[in-house]
């Protein structure tokens, strides 16, 4: 088999670039290693900004989204006993658009199957070979039969846990980490959200979330400590926690009731570097991870496809490898950016074990002057709604 770019991973960056470079006629190969159901059935990011719907209209899945999405002008801030609204469209001139990931990645699907686009699921062994040659080829089994794609460019479209950033040499790759001492339970439950605009609330009990996917589908998370199991949260516990760290005007009109998925996500701040070695380019979780406080991770994985399909499409339609030659400090850039704002906003809204005194009246005071600091606000509102690509 050859393509013009093999793309590793089937989750949104990489069913996004490939549905974006099919477009433009650019042909690419997705291997998956898990199967369609199973990479569905991950409930993850639930805010787009503005670049990502840009995207994801660009690409030809945006109409379920501008139909069903929600069109957020603004989040709250609770700060123990009340809350603050960010008017992030005022200040930042775009809102936001409440979408879930998992409708992102069944359009993807939807979009790669109508356009007969190649996605291999449950591909296993997935191996890129000779990146640091102008022949690369991936090899992977399914069925138990080996196979292999030889191609021009590999996309390590792989998360976290990939195999493409492994693949870059020890010597070569630089990596950068802060993990949290603590991290996110999120349960999924069938209620009226508790607010239309994703509520960030800072308690000294622990922070809390209040998001939604649609008006009878809230999605919830507390902080819990670092090691904490979700066999410790009965949906009661959780509730009682959850109404304790929101507003109180919040609380009184909570309406509770079982969870349909629940979860526990550890928090880390990590970026790799570079994003690019020979001919393979790192894209998204592959490359980096933000703690969700600042609702990034979605977004950088679509800015990296942003940049890496610009690329793509420049040196295989016009010839011009500009793109290609600037892709990882590009990206790179704009990682860092997300990264700092997602640092910032962890760190002043969630409780530290062992913090001093001192610690925590610095947090109590950034909280008062973002309240009152029309430049605060709009320094957060220009990171949330998305830097400039
Ligand atoms: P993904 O990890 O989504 O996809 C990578 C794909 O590659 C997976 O399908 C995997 O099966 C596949 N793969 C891995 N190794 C492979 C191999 N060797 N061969 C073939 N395929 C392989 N972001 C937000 O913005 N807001 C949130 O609230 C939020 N919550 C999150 C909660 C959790 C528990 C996690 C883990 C992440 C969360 N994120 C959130 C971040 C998340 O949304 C990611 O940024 C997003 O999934 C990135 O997409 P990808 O880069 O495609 O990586
Ligand atoms: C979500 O809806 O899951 C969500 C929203 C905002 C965040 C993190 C998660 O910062």
């Amino acid at each position: 088999m050859r393509t013009q770019v093999c793309i590793i991973g089937g989750g949104p960056s990489g069913l996004l670039l490939s549905q974006l470079l099919h477009r433009k006629g650019v042909d690419s190969v997705v291997l998956e290693r898990k199967s369609r159901a199973y990479v569905l059935a991950r409930i993850r990011a639930g805010v787009l900004e503005n670049g990502t719907v840009e995207l994801l209209r660009e690409a030809g899945v945006g109409s379920r989204m501008d139909k069903l999405g929600i069109v957020d002008e603004g989040i709250v801030i609770g700060a123990e006993k009340h809350g603050f609204r960010i008017d992030i469209k005022a200040l930042a001139g775009k809102p936001m658009m409440v979408w879930g990931q998992t409708e992102i990645t069944q359009d993807l699907y939807d979009a790669r199957d109508a356009m007969g686009g190649v996605v291999i699921d449950e591909a296993e062994a997935v191996t890129p070979h000779d990146l640091d040659t102008d022949a690369p080829y991936v090899t992977w089994v399914k069925d138990g039969t080996e196979h292999r794609v030889d191609c021009d460019w590999v996309a390590g479209c792989d998360g976290f846990h990939g195999v493409s950033r492994q693949s870059i040499p020890k010597d070569v790759l630089k990596e950068y980490e802060r993990v949290y001492p603590f991290g996110w339970l999120g349960i999924l439950s069938e209620t009226p959200p508790v607010t239309h605009e994703i509520l960030y609330a800072s308690h000294s009990r622990g922070f809390a979330l209040a998001s939604l996917r649609n008006e009878n589908l809230s999605r919830y998370y507390v902080q819990v400590d670092q090691g904490d199991v979700v066999e410790n949260w009965s949906d009661a516990r959780f509730w009682d926690e959850f109404r304790t760290r929101i507003p109180a005007y919040m609380a009184e009109r909570l309406v509770t009731g079982p969870s349909i998925e629940k979860s526990i996500a550890p928090l880390r701040s990590y970026v790799a570097e570079p994003m690019r070695w020979g001919r393979l380019f790192l894209v998204g979780d592959a490359a980096h991870i933000v703690p969700p406080t600042g609702a990034k991770g979605l977004n950088l994985a679509a800015s990296d496809v942003h940049y890496l399909y610009d690329a793509l499409t420049a040196h295989y339609l016009d010839d011009e490898d500009g793109g290609v030659e600037t892709y990882a400090e590009k990206a790179s850039a704009r990682v860092w950016k997300a990264t700092r704002f997602s640092w910032w906003f962890t760190t002043m809204m969630h409780r530290f074990p062992e913090q001093s005194e001192f610690d925590r009246r610095m947090q109590e005071t950034e909280l008062d002057f973002l309240e009152g600091s029309q430049a605060a606000q709009l320094a957060l509102a220009e990171n949330y709604v998305g830097l400039p690509l």
